[in-house]
């Protein structure tokens, strides 16, 4: 194999459908941005990435795509070196958290790391293709075929505030017999075996029925809560004793390393995040206080399939368990996302995703078809590299939208959303229970 220069590389910021999902800080907006990035080599091979698309990401990838024709798409270690010569202009990052605290802390290497790993993967797509190899190959191959993922419930309205966007055949679900419903249809299309519920929208105990709700329903079935944060310390201490017998763990109960391992010391259930470790520099503090026993990783924001497998190796090392999380996102990253996961061999608990809320994509297997979970898993692909075909008509699409916004979705901001139903919403301070 020839050794693979990079001769081009585009940039397509895209808007995605997106359903009216609740969380702490309001409620998602009908559009979500997404930025996709191709590179292209010199022998015409084409490698394909995925990473948030909001402007602060989409002025990053920008500069870095202009440095890399010449870089060879092997030399991973020179294109995160490339990305750290990349400014980031310090008011992107002179708020302390990320998407109002969803995402956890907010610093300019993340906002980097978020970028260069779709760059990452292109570039292994780029590399497996042009080798004959799947990704997971050039990661030291996989420990198993098929990647669990769970069901993510949302609390959620039928439609956007205003009738605004796409509307699904979902429905709302607001209480307790919504999430049932909604984890029945997600159990029946799809064989997901555990459901997580996004929490933080409503008061604790209401929260904490929907979970008694669906003990009942799915018994001895792995079940989680995740309010982002948004409880106080004994909040999170009480829904904790409440639910001890029926969750498999709590996430981000509370907000900080601090109120986590408080919680955590008196808690009789495990706790998880991807709030309070979401990058290397937080991991002493939290593991050397027992703050977190499960780190759930999200390759954008920790810098890519190869630093993951770093993190699970720190992991392992203390103990802590590993799973992963998600923002909505497409094809890609759920492609990038199966393959790092089939290398981790102490992968403990089934994988977040958005995907099955995604109506729509820019990519399809190499049969042509959508991403489907089987029996709440993933098939690993072995064609070569990510294993799926851009569907440029597609992409031509979402980018046409992107362009004809007038620039309020191509940033997410679910409070704004929220306002668009209650006008005095602001996003809530924590602890919000
Ligand atoms: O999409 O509303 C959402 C989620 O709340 C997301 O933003 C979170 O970052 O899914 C994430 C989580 O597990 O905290
Ligand atoms: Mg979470």
């Amino acid at each position: 194999m020839a050794d693979p220069i990079i001769t081009e590389v585009r940039l397509t910021p895209i808007l995605v459908t997106d359903p009216p999902l609740l969380n702490t800080q309001g409620v998602h907006q009908p559009y979500t941005p997404r930025l996709i990035v191709e590179v292209v080599t010199a022998d015409g091979v084409t490698g394909v990435g995925e990473t948030y698309g909001d402007t602060k990401y989409l002025e990053l990838a920008r500069p870095l795509a202009d440095r890399l024709p010449g870089h060879r798409v092997t030399d991973l270690n020179g294109l995160f070196a490339l990305a750290g010569g990349v400014a980031v202009d310090s008011s992107r990052v002179d708020n302390s958290v990320d998407v109002g605290g969803l995402r956890g802390v907010q610093t300019a290497d993340k906002l980097r790391l978020s970028v260069v790993s779709a760059f990452e993967v292109a570039c292994l797509d780029a590399w497996g293709k042009s080798a004959g190899l799947p990704v997971h190959g050039l990661l030291g191959g996989k420990v198993r075929d098929r990647v669990e993922y769970g069901a993510y419930l949302f609390y959620r309205w039928a439609e956007h505030p205003g009738g605004a966007g796409e509307t699904d055949d979902w429905g709302a679900a607001v209480d307790p017999a919504g999430v049932v419903a909604q984890a029945e249809r997600f159990a029946r299309d799809y064989g997901f075996t555990s459901f997580k519920l996004k929490g933080g929208v409503y008061e604790p105990a209401e929260e904490v029925a929907a979970i008694r709700a669906l003990a009942e329903r799915f018994p001895g079935q792995p079940l989680r809560l995740d309010p982002n944060g948004a409880w106080s310390v004994e909040t999170s201490l009480q829904v904790a004793d409440e639910l001890r017998e029926i969750l498999e763990y709590l996430e981000d109960p509370t907000s900080g390393t601090k109120n986590m391992a408080e919680v955590a010391a008196r808690a009789r259930v495990p706790l998880a995040t991807n709030m309070c470790v979401t990058t290397f520099a937080e991991i002493p503090e939290a593991f050397t206080t027992d703050a977190v026993q499960v780190v759930l990783s999200d390759h954008h924001y920790w810098g890519g399939l190869r630093a993951t497998r770093e993190l699970a190796a720190v992991c392992r090392t203390f103990g802590v368990g590993l799973s992963m999380h998600s923002n909505t996102h497409l094809g890609i990253s759920l492609a990038a996302m199966t393959h790092v996961a089939a290398t981790v061999p102490h992968l403990d608990h089934a994988c977040d995703s958005h995907y099955p809320w995604q109506t729509e994509d820019v990519i399809t297997d190499a049969s042509k078809e959508r991403l489907t979970f089987t029996d709440g898993h993933l098939v690993v692909p072995d064609a070569p590299g990510l294993g799926v075909e851009l569907d440029r008509d597609r992409l031509a699409v979402l980018h046409r939208r992107w362009l004809d916004d007038d620039g309020t979705l191509r940033d997410r901001d679910d409070a704004a959303a929220m306002r668009v139903a209650h006008p005095g919403w602001t996003t809530p301070a924590v602890p919000r229970w």
